[in-house]
């Protein structure tokens, strides 16, 4: 569940509440994600999501805030869980298109590899425990690479909710509600998660996100 992290102003407490564009073409990921499951995922999914923050906050005291505003403060206030589930997917969808880049892009720093088989003991465990928390979330939710302490960590999360607090970073998300695989891969999650680890990670992203943290 989110907590305070208001004290924490960094670049990222600052993002506007928008569909941004994507960080590549609706086709870079294919095969392994479609562009066709991105017309729908990211043109009528996540574009939902902004669309009901916005109608949701309009006229409010949380009108003009930043995203990472709203949903502080929709998570605190159980009268407000609707918009705190439309702001955390925009976010989380926000994260998970940064996660991701082309195969042809998809290569991982030796810096990163050498934490991960510090905190993992080795690739091959690291993936396996990726995959396993996308498998054993039940229903909706998210698969994350959480930074706390200097440690490396896997987590998972239902429908909304994110794992970041002031002091834990969110530095990798894959998305296991089944509108972000189903019509690629129709209920096999195991395949799609394996196939975008394997070939679509944005690993200098998620070195990135650790080296700021
Ligand atoms: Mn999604």
């Amino acid at each position: 569940m989110t907590q305070d992290i208001s004290a924490n102003k960094h670049e990222w407490m600052k993002t506007p509440i928008e569909l941004p564009e994507l960080p590549w073409e609706k086709n870079a990921l294919e095969p392994v994600i479609s562009a066709h499951t991105l017309e729908f995922h990211y043109g009528k999914h996540h574009k939902a999501y902004v669309d009901k923050t916005l109608e949701l906050i309009k006229g409010t005291e949380l009108e003009g805030k930043s995203l990472e505003e709203v949903i502080l403060a929709a998570s605190k206030d159980p009268a407000k869980k609707g918009l705190f589930n439309n702001a955390a997917q925009v976010w989380n969808h926000n994260f998970y298109w940064k996660s991701l880049t082309p195969a042809s892009k998809s290569s991982m720093p030796e810096a990163l590899k050498a934490m991960l088989e510090r905190d993992f003991g080795s690739l091959e465990a690291f993936k396996k425990q990726l995959v396993n928390a996308g498998m054993t979330q039940f229903g909706s939710g998210w698969a994350w690479v959480v930074y706390e302490g200097g440690k490396l960590s896997i987590e998972k999360t239902p429908n909304a909710e994110e794992p970041w607090t002031e002091n834990r970073h969110a530095v990798l998300t894959l998305d296991v509600w089944e509108h972000a695989y189903y019509l690629d891969y129709q209920n096999k999650r195991q395949a799609y998660l394996e196939t975008v680890i394997d070939n679509l990670v944005n690993w200098e992203y998620m070195l990135h996100n650790i080296e700021k943290a």
